[in-house]
């Protein structure tokens, strides 16, 4: 098995970020430290404890799953905002907007006896031809230690660079062994799925996904964490959630700033909808070229859990 891409928390950012474009993703170890662990169990248990596993399919038969965490836990929040977690996804996705936002907050906790989910890309949400820029950029984090056998998410490395022709086979697979309190951190357009468990416990991971800026969320942030919750919040979580201009003049609301009217400082007349910062960073954004309009068949694979997590 190839080895897995794997950094200590204080390795130098920007090599992390250099090997996130070469492979698609990495893994750094002891984001959450034995107390944040804590606190972060202690906020999910109850959910995951009287939440049914899925009806199936994409979503699995054994696997617990729910959304609107930055709503719903307090530790997540802290998360969302880690520093390196946002300059890593910055180095993804900030060359392609004006400013990053959150796309996805959720856990995926697997039951034992969980088969493998299909292998899939993220960001074919999106109507763009493979290989794109990036659109998403996605984190998740061992909530307990994710294994060979309890499924650990499977991953093909530098599958962001493959066409649509493309589809991986078992031999391209490897899975994100890590210890509890790791991220996984990989481009949308990886092929991953969650692996099959076949442990005698669950999996638990939260994911926290970002998306450029001027895309419409996965999960409509502000309907999970409306104005009365989010009011609350510092502003920078406020920003990451979508209470913010996602370009110019994009996302306003009646021609104020939404950040304004989310926290009631708008003046009467017009907001600032054309930021300084903006402008400036506007000629460095990179454009895409989209020329080639051909319809695209969304794929997905399923590939034999005891080809790739037999290996081991
Ligand atoms: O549970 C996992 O490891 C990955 C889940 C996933 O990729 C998804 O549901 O989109
Ligand atoms: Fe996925």
């Amino acid at each position: 098995m190839t080895d897995l891409n794997i950094h200590a928390r204080n390795a130098d950012p920007d090599a992390m970020a250099a090997s996130i474009q070469e492979q698609g993703y990495i893994i750094v170890r002891d984001m959450l430290d034995p107390a944040g662990l804590e606190r972060l169990r202690a906020e999910l248990e109850p959910r995951i404890a009287t939440m049914p596993p899925g009806d199936g399919g994409f979503m699995g038969a054994r696997t617990v799953r729910f959304g609107s965490l930055i709503a719903g836990c307090e530790e997540a929040r802290s998360m969302a905002m880690n520093p390196l977690l946002l300059h890593l996804v910055e180095s993804v996705l900030g060359p392609y907007c004006m400013r990053v936002q959150l796309n996805y907050t959720g856990v995926m906790h697997l039951l034992p006896g969980e088969k493998a989910q299909v292998v899939h890309r993220d960001a074919n949400l999106y109507p763009f031809q493979n290989p794109a820029p990036p659109l998403i950029c996605a984190s998740m984090w061992a909530v307990n230690d994710f294994t060979a056998e309890n499924g650990a998410t499977w991953l093909v490395p530098g599958s962001h660079l493959w066409d649509d022709d493309r589809l991986p086979t078992e031999d391209d697979v490897v899975q994100a062994i890590m210890p509890a309190g790791s991220m996984l951190l990989y481009i949308g357009s990886v092929f991953h799925g969650g692996g099959a468990n076949q442990s005698n416990g669950p999996r638990t991971g939260c994911a926290l996904q970002y998306a450029l800026g001027w895309l419409r969320q996965e999960e409509n942030q502000y309907m999970a964490c409306p104005p009365e919750i989010a009011r609350d919040f510092a502003k920078p979580l406020q920003e990451l959630l979508g209470y913010d201009l996602g370009g110019i003049n994009l996302g306003m609301v009646s021609h104020q700033h939404p950040n304004d009217v989310l926290n009631g400082t708008t003046g009467d007349g017009p907001g600032e909808l054309e930021p300084p910062a903006f402008a400036e960073r506007d000629p460095s954004i990179h454009r895409f070229k989209v020329s080639d309009t051909r319809p695209v068949i969304r794929r997905r694979v399923s590939l034999d859990a005891d080809k790739i997590q037999g290996r081991n």
